[in-house]
């Protein structure tokens, strides 16, 4: 299980690397939210929900979807606006949408996405059918009055929602402290009656335990759950770039997460606890690095999305 979690770990770091590479080719023609350092959120959670679960989440989305099973091609594609992207090139990095791997769509809307989640499980409560529906989202989110109204009624309902906080600690250049009052982001979905957990996010098996978890009391019908995990962005908050030289995080902050790299965390955890040799870790990074070597030159050849098109998913049939 870690082995195929660093994988994926491994896999959405070096796409995540390859995007921020090319993207001041200019032929990326949307901004792009990056992941980097918290690829552990995405994976421990995703590893947990199955393919007909739904999952949303928001501005920062490629981890989540790829994790959930979105396809690269499509991802590369959609950020590249050819017309074999998730969305065929209509949306761009920040309106992934992807139904067959249970992707039900991510939004630049902070926490605009999670009434949609609601709806889901209340849908699916409606129709008597199984499944979980799981939003992402940051901290700033907790900020947006939607979320409070939506944890709310989805405990009111005991809907099967599982909101995941990934609180890397800022939205945009603001830090926690400076936005909300000093108290617990998960006491306040707590207070909403949920049940919540809060685990280090930088650590993909506490993640996943807790994940099991939540999503086993959802799927027994133990109602709306909250996981916080907290975890850091090593990026700028919109862009390819490093931005510390800007000085909005704490002196030796960003130093202190990269040492605590999720991927260097799973790698040792491999090497010394479970005895994998170094050959089986080069081998599966290489195998990854092909796959989005191909992944990338196929979405670069892509074609364009044919004018025609462009009113079409505006309105209903
Ligand atoms: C409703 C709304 N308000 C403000 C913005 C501008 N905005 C985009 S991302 C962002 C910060 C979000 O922070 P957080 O939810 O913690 O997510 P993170 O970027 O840290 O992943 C803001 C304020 C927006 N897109 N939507
Ligand atoms: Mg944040």
């Amino acid at each position: 299980m870690l082995l195929q979690q660093y994988r994926s770990l491994y896999r959405i770091r070096r796409v995540e690397e390859v995007i921020a590479a090319h993207y001041r080719e200019q032929q990326m023609r949307c901004p792009v939210h990056l992941s980097i350092g918290q690829e552990a959120v995405a994976v421990g959670v995703c590893t947990q929900l199955h393919r007909e679960d739904a999952l949303f989440s928001g501005h920062r989305a490629h981890a989540h979807y790829l994790a959930k099973g979105g396809d690269l091609q499509a991802l590369f594609a959609e950020l590249y606006g050819k017309a074999t992207g998730c969305c065929s090139g209509r949306g761009g990095s920040m309106h992934l949408i992807d139904l067959a791997v249970g992707f039900w769509g991510a939004t630049p809307i902070v926490a605009g996405t999670v009434p949609l989640a609601v709806g889901v499980a209340l849908a699916w409560q409606l129709q008597g059918r199984s499944g979980v529906s799981a939003v992402f989202i940051g901290d700033g989110a907790m900020e947006e009055g939607v979320v409070h109204e939506s944890l709310n009624y989805a405990a009111q309902q005991q809907l099967a929602v599982l909101f995941i906080c990934e609180n890397n600690g800022y939205a945009v250049y603001t830090r926690l402290a400076g936005r909300q009052p000093p108290r617990q982001i998960h006491a306040l979905a707590a207070a909403h009656g949920l049940t919540v957990a809060v685990a280090d996010g930088n650590d993909v098996e506490l993640v996943s335990q807790h994940s099991a978890a939540a999503v086993a009391a959802m799927r027994q019908g133990g109602g709306p759950q909250f996981l916080e995990l907290t975890t850091h962005r090593w990026l700028e908050h919109c862009g390819p770039d490093d931005d510390d030289h800007l000085g909005y995080r704490q002196p030796g902050e960003l130093a202190a997460w990269r040492e605590r790299c999720p991927l260097a965390l799973a790698a040792e955890r491999l090497q010394v606890r479970d005895a994998v040799s170094e050959a089986t870790l080069v081998q599966l990074r290489q195998q990854v690095e092909d796959e989005i070597a191909a992944a990338l030159e196929a979405a670069q050849n892509a074609p364009e999305p044919d004018g025609c098109e462009r009113l079409e998913h505006l309105y209903g049939e």
